[in-house]
């Protein structure tokens, strides 16, 4: 069955890159709307060889004969407009963290719970970039050896935060971040908690405890701006309840779903934020044993932010609704 598919938010950054990931894919859609803010309206996009006109969002948008939406306009209008949506009979997949935590709103990563689909009631989340990326190596190495224990350092590129993040990179500004980013890291994504974390941080922490359904799992992150155009990194400490041979850990890897390996120490061969770029699998690289505890283990996790943090995911998940739909 063909779909008919909206795109709110259809001309920033995460919203044309639905459009690439939905032809690169060959999406089944049969009517397509786009929504932006009425800045953008009245643009034209073409998509699959067809143009269309790109629509302010407004109250009655989903007025329309529209199964499922693909949201990323920002947390705010995923607040006001995904209940609307909801309520016309829509199945809402949005790119934000409004609704991410909520009890009645699955949180999917495709390759890690597609199960958890079933259970919408209207409104399913894509999660944080960052913890994205991290969920099908984890759920793999958790499901083979039992994680006990996550700590997570990142490496974050300036995409994460917009074009204006972009433009603070390349420009050497600072309209984006308190301080510059160029030539320097900044300690500090989203804004600082009550408990001294930042909100990324804790997205990290609580996304991954619900994405692999696990409240046992003892977590804690520090998350990083870093001077790079697109992809984020992430530096992954492990400590398992199970003792393990490094070569079933490999093995274990190089069979995870949506998970690539690359680990050739000898030909410097290890995952980068720059090859990593335009793709939309997770790489694993520097995969070796922590020695100063039992069961400890060190990976080194990259991906495309944009892609696999991002668009892609939610691209993914709309499939499986589609599925589901036949
Ligand atoms: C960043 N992870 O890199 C953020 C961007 O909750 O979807 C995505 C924020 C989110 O700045």
């Amino acid at each position: 069955k063909k779909v008919n598919l909206a795109i709110v938010g259809a001309t920033g950054m995460v919203g044309t890159t639905f459009i690439k990931v939905l032809e690169e894919r060959d999406f089944p859609f049969e009517n397509l709307y786009l929504f932006s803010s009425a800045k953008s309206a009245g643009n034209k996009v073409t998509v699959k060889g067809n143009e269309y006109t790109v629509e302010e969002l407004t109250e009655s948008s989903f007025d329309k004969d529209i199964d499922i939406a693909l949201f990323s306009a920002g947390g705010d209008i995923s607040k006001k407009f995904a209940p609307i949506a909801k309520s016309k009979g829509v199945i809402v997949v949005d790119n934000s963290s409004a609704w991410r935590m909520e009890n009645d709103v699955p949180l999917v990563v495709p390759e890690v719970n597609p199960e958890d689909i079933d259970w919408n009631s209207g409104i399913i989340a894509n999660p944080n970039c960052s913890t994205i990326q991290m969920m099908p190596p984890l759920k793999a190495l958790h499901k083979a050896f039992k994680i006990k224990r996550i700590i997570y350092s990142t490496y974050q590129a300036v995409s994460g935060s917009g074009v204006k993040g972009i433009a603070d990179l390349e420009n050497g500004t600072t309209d984006n971040y308190p301080h510059p980013i160029s030539y320097n890291c900044l300690p500090h994504i989203d804004v600082f908690m009550e408990n001294g974390y930042t909100k990324e941080e804790m997205k990290m922490i609580e996304e991954t405890k619900k994405i692999l359904h696990d409240d046992s799992l003892k977590i804690t992150a520090t998350t990083v701006r870093v001077p790079v155009r697109n992809g984020h990194a992430v530096s992954v400490n492990l400590e398992f309840e199970n003792s393990f041979e490094m070569d079933e850990v490999f093995k274990v890897l190089e069979s995870a779903e949506g998970v690539v390996v690359q680990d050739d120490v000898a030909n410097n061969v290890y995952p980068m934020q720059v090859t990593a770029d335009g793709h939309d699998e997770v790489f694993v690289g520097r995969i070796r044993r922590d020695e100063s505890i039992e069961n400890g283990l060190n990976l080194w996790v990259v991906a495309d932010n944009i892609r696999k943090g991002a668009a892609t995911n939610t691209v993914q998940i709309a499939e499986l609704l589609v599925k589901k739909m036949q």
